[in-house]
């Protein structure tokens, strides 16, 4: 009999929890895919427990009880909220993540994968094709706690051959679910105040370019990784993926190539401050080399598709 894997997504109900219950479900089956969440949501068709991820005891519990072979440990306060959350912000990301790995240590799960970040990244490293390996010394909570975390995965793997396996996010975006509290958000606000505004205030300066991809992009992206051979994963703390780069002015002038008449006004916040310590633009020919990594979408296309798909939601 083929091994069944049980999977269980741990904050599943963010923005890239959502698309991958539907695609862990397409691939393991719905009745194998377990949603986990401190929310509950009314149109999914897995089964949903409620789980806060700092509580060990019952994060255990749940992966005996259900079988799980496989978490995916999506929760954590992105960039911009947990500047605002200090403490919780490194609690959920540090606490949980230790709470995944202690679970393959000690043999209840067999592999797990970890969302690391951009953020990562800070004031002093290479802004233009930032290297795997490079300087990081992040100043946010956030990539504080995915620093650490990336070096704990690492350590965890070493020490106990532990399989966790992470992705260094840029800014994603996709028509199918907002993200929540991030620096990058403004790339995927921008394209609804578009279509049902037709202006758009932007949170960061006009010519702030950042590292951005296209969700299914994104999604693939880790699906191959975790089914890549353990043996080509050479880097345990976290791969670079590159999909494309913009600034807001760049991406504002691609909407008015479809939308004439968009504007875009500035306001620079906090957010600046984050957004002016990540790269520009990522090298990732290490994820290229190891497991094969390409993206197949384009600045264009990700225009293109998010106008055409928001301009169905909303019926303009
Ligand atoms: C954020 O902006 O905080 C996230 C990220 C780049 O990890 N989208």
């Amino acid at each position: 009999m083929v091994n069944q894997e049980r999977v269980l997504i741990v904050g599943a109900l963010g923005q890239v929890g959502r698309e991958l219950i539907y695609q862990l479900s397409n691939k393991h089956g719905v009745e194998n895919v377990i949603v986990s969440d401190l929310k509950h949501s009314d149109n999914i068709d897995n089964k949903q427990i409620t789980l806060n991820v700092m509580d060990y005891d019952a994060f255990k519990g749940i992966v005996i009880e259900e079988k799980i072979t496989q978490v995916y440990n999506l929760a954590a306060l992105l960039s911009a909220t947990a500047e605002k959350n200090l403490e919780l912000g490194w609690k959920l990301t540090i606490d949980g993540l230790f709470n995944s790995l202690n679970l393959a240590k000690e043999g209840h799960i067999k592999k797990i994968f970890w969302p690391s970040s951009i953020a990562v990244f800070g004031p002093n490293t290479p802004k233009e094709n930032t290297p795997q390996h490079t300087i990081v010394e992040p100043n946010t909570v956030y990539g504080i706690g995915k620093d650490a975390g990336e070096l704990w995965c690492n350590y965890y793997h070493q020490k106990y051959g532990v399989d966790v396996r992470s992705i260094r996010y840029p800014g994603l975006i996709g028509y199918k679910s907002l993200p929540g509290g991030g620096t990058t958000d403004y790339a995927v606000a921008i394209f609804h105040n578009a279509i049902e505004k037709g202006t758009y205030e932007c949170f960061l300066e006009a010519d702030t370019k950042l590292p951005m991809m296209y969700m299914e992009d994104a999604i693939r992206a880790t699906l191959e990784l975790m089914e890549a051979p353990a043996e080509n994963i050479k880097v345990r703390t976290s791969y670079n993926i590159a999909g494309f780069s913009f600034s807001p002015a760049e991406i504002a002038a691609s909407i008015k190539k479809q939308i004439p008449n968009f504007s875009i006004t500035y306001a620079p916040d906090f957010r600046q401050q984050i957004a002016k310590t990540w790269p520009a633009s990522i090298d990732d020919s290490a994820a290229q080399k190891d497991w094969n990594w390409k993206p197949n979408y384009t600045v264009n296309d990700l225009v293109t598709i998010m106008l055409t798909e928001i301009k169905k939601k909303v019926k303009v």
